[in-house]
């Protein structure tokens, strides 16, 4: 079976995917940090956490499901297929490094996402071969978020995938309200943010200003077809 077409169109409306990172967060709760960045408009929440154990991500996990899932947000798990499968996120993000695509989609089934990082053009062609549902493509700019981050791939790649590949794609790293205008101009149609707004004081306000620059961008550019629902009630938003 093919997966869902609305899991498909999801990803085709996601516009802002917030990544967790509680360090940065400061000693704010999972609850909190998600349920904000909801309130603030994120389309998509990814659990990463490079510090917890298994059986602390199945117990977040499970709790973010809940609060995603009465908002109409995606959850989507970082590294791990099978914690994916158990908390029944909408789906795992993997990078070059961690279990296979194949070895990925086979745990978490037909019906879930799996998103891959890229860095370069071979990695997006190998993953548009492969078929992967969506590429994470970065790091765009410096990043500190991540441990040894593949060197900066710039807004050159950026254009190139969105132009040349059909591909669904998020752009990631470094990404700031000072650079994301250059991002979106770049054809990128989904933000991926991690440090500027965990390490917010508040992480609401910090998601709403992403969003309100984000959609301002869309109601003046998108010279698409695609129509953006609200993804909770399905009502057309333009
Ligand atoms: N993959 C590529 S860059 C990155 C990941 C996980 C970190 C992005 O974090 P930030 O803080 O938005 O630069
Ligand atoms: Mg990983």
């Amino acid at each position: 079976m093919n997966m869902n077409e609305d899991l498909r169109e999801k990803i085709r409306n996601w516009r802002l995917y917030v990544i967790t990172d509680r360090q940065l967060a400061g000693n704010k709760s999972y609850e909190e940090i998600v349920s904000e960045a909801i309130k603030g408009g994120a389309d998509v929440i990814q659990l990463r956490d490079k510090f917890a154990s298994k059986d602390e991500l199945i117990n977040v996990g499970k709790k973010l499901r809940q609060i995603t899932i009465e908002a109409g947000v995606s959850f989507i798990v970082n590294d791990y297929p099978e914690v994916t499968k158990i908390v029944d996120a909408d789906g795992v993000h993997i990078g070059q490094k961690d279990t296979s695509f194949a070895e990925a989609k086979k745990i978490v089934g037909e019906n879930k996402i799996v998103g891959l990082s890229t860095h370069n053009k071979e990695q997006i062609l190998e993953a548009i071969r492969m078929g992967v549902d969506y590429i994470g493509v970065g790091p765009v700019f410096e990043t500190t978020s991540k441990e040894n981050p593949d060197p900066v791939i710039g807004i050159e790649l950026i254009k190139w995938v969105s132009q040349k590949c059909d591909i669904p794609f998020v752009a990631i790293g470094g990404i700031t309200l000072n650079n994301l205008d250059k991002v979106l101009s770049s054809g990128a149609r989904c933000i991926t943010v991690i440090s500027a707004i965990m390490q917010a004081s508040d992480i609401k306000r910090a998601t709403e200003q992403f969003k309100k620059i984000i959609n301002n961008f869309f109601y003046h550019n998108d010279t698409t077809n695609t129509t953006i629902y609200n993804q909770k009630d399905k009502t057309i938003l333009y």
